[in-house]
């Protein structure tokens, strides 16, 4: 970093903020953290990603005499950004804790989303628009670009803080995308992980006197303009080491990732930092990271993994979710970890999401079994430290055919597709270990047990499909997608731009996700995204 380009971020620890780190190294700035409460007022330009709960936050800042500070320092009118929880703690209070008092410089409180009004999933994940109040600086170049948001509670504009709000979002209702006065500013959305726009955002803050690059003229595109969430398309890779212990990405078909001749290598499509960082360049909405073999070893001690996560978040500006091991473990030393100690090594490593597999079937084995919620799972615990947005469960499930649905206490769908023996019904049932051991619990059943216990989202495979390339299983993702009320993401089988669009349409699906047809540059993200553009799906172009 240049002399004097010097940031303060008040990073209270509650959290994953590598990703609001690498967005300022990125635009060329230095980080000074906070440690005492001297640092806010001695601060030039402070940054304020809040993380974790409304509550929790208020409570740290508290125990570290940050609060009296914070509000002199955005009371004396230097710059000041807050991030998401950091919006939304300038208000009076919120829902999310019992009413719990804010820092009160905005008036109007912020509540949950109405899940039962809305019909929409929540948390509110993914790309969305802003209408603007008017210009501003900080938002200055943005036009009608989607950002990305990812919370379950929000502020809403009303006549008494109409001074400063600066754009608004709609899901179901109107909501605060944006505020501002003077220097201070806050957003809802996450500018370290809206790409491109999300970094002119912050550079915007950072450096108010370059004036903006002039937003895309709208004729760039004849493609047609929609509104609202996204429906996200997003890149996965599946990787592991092959047999000479390098890292790789790997792709198999029905998970078996050898080669079918020959010595039966472990399939090689390339390297995983500069496939995900080719994938961000492409518009990838999100990168995901599946460590396939990490059911095996500890991950905290894969070090190979966590660098590749390291040097792609460095690349990566829109959301990195990595999966693959996120269990409780003993080492060779008999040295205990939890889950928790697992996903925080990934998220300080610049996951802003970890994936549970395996781990969430036996989890929700257990909590169908007992009822209880106990606290100790991988779920809970991750949810309740990083919050719900941050858990995604991914499953790996295998098609099971039945003649007469009454005969099994799974939930049966009927299907389009008869069985090899014109059975007319079928359920999907759950594995682990990557598909190698199957379980009686099936894929709706485990959606919907992971959602109570505190998972903001899933990820969900098909065995049957994988690298067929003859389209999702809409059977599949609409049993599930209608079994629960948060974002279900379709995985396996896309072959042609058409399939998403196939299965945006025919079911509630909030993202689709590929990976062979990236790997191997059969199909680009942007011819995806135009399909689903002319067939007038939401979409971030
Ligand atoms: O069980 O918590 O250690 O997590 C392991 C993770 O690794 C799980 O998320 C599991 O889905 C994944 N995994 C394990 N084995 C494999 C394998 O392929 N042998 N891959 C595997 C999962 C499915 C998708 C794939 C889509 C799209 N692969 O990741 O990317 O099917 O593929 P396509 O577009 O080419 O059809 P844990």
């Amino acid at each position: 970093a240049a002399a004097g380009k010097e940031v303060t971020l008040l990073d209270y620890g509650a959290g994953n903020v590598r990703s609001v780190r690498n967005a300022i190294m990125k635009l060329g700035y230095s980080i000074k953290d906070v440690e005492k409460p001297s640092d806010i007022s001695s601060a030039a330009k402070l940054i304020f990603p809040g993380v974790g709960s409304f509550g929790q936050a208020m409570r740290i800042l508290k125990q570290k005499e940050l609060v009296d500070p914070l509000k002199e320092y955005i009371d004396s009118g230097k710059p000041f950004l807050g991030v998401c929880l950091g919006l939304q703690l300038l208000f009076e209070g919120s829902e999310e804790s019992g009413g719990c008092e804010g820092l009160g410089m905005i008036p109007g409180q912020v509540c949950e989303f109405d899940k039962a009004t809305l019909g929409l999933p929540v948390p509110h994940i993914g790309w969305n628009d802003m209408s603007q109040k008017g210009p501003s600086p900080l938002l200055s170049g943005v036009g009608d670009k989607r950002v990305y948001f990812v919370h379950s509670y929000r502020a809403v504009p009303e006549p008494r803080n109409a001074d400063w709000v600066l754009a608004t979002t709609d899901y179901g209702d109107p909501f605060v995308a944006a505020v501002g006065k003077g220097n201070i500013y806050a957003t809802q959305f996450h500018p370290e992980k809206s790409g491109a726009t999300g970094l002119q955002i912050l550079n915007n803050f950072l450096e108010p006197s370059t004036p903006a690059s002039p937003p895309a003229s709208p004729a760039a595109s004849s493609l047609p303009k929609t509104h609202g969430l996204a429906r996200r398309v997003i890149a996965c890779l599946d990787v592991r080491a092959n047999d000479r212990g390098d890292l790789v990405v790997t792709k198999g078909d029905q998970y078996d990732v050898r080669e079918k001749e020959g010595e039966r290598d472990v399939r090689n499509l390339g390297k995983p930092v500069e496939l995900a960082a080719r994938y961000f360049d492409d518009g990838a909405d999100e990168v995901s990271f599946l460590n396939i073999t990490g059911f095996r070893d500890c991950p905290l001690n894969d070090l190979p993994m966590i660098k590749v996560l390291k040097e792609a978040s460095r690349r990566v500006f829109v959301p990195l979710t990595v999966g693959g091991g996120i269990r409780g473990f003993k080492d060779v030393n008999g040295t205990s970890y939890s889950a928790l100690d697992v996903a925080s090594s990934y998220f300080r490593s610049g996951a802003d999401k970890v994936s549970i597999g395996s781990d969430a079937v036996d989890v929700a084995e257990e909590y169908i079994r007992s009822g209880v919620r106990t606290g100790q799972t991988s779920i809970e615990q991750i949810s309740e430290v990083y919050g719900r947005q941050a858990v995604v469960v991914s499953i790996d499930p295998k098609r099971v055919y039945v003649a007469d649905p009454s005969q099994v206490k799974h939930k049966c769908t009927k299907t389009s597709k008869p069985g090899p023996n014109g059975e007319q019904w079928c359920w999907w049932q759950c594995t682990v270990k990557g598909g190698r051991e199957g379980r009686d619990l099936g894929a709706v059943e485990l959606a919907q047990a992971v959602e109570a216990l505190g998972t903001g989202e899933i990820l969900l495979n098909c065995i049957d499909c994988d690298g067929a390339k003859q389209g999702f299983d809409h059977e599949l993702v609409g049993a599930v997608s209608d079994a629960v009320s948060i974002p279900v993401i379709a995985s396996s089988g896309a072959g042609v731009p058409e399939h998403f669009t196939q299965v945006f349409k025919a079911t509630r699906c909030s993202a689709a996700l590929a990976a062979g047809i990236f790997h191997r540059q059969e199909v680009n993200i942007a011819d995806v995204k135009q399909h689903m553009a002319e067939n007038l799906l939401p979409t971030r172009l």
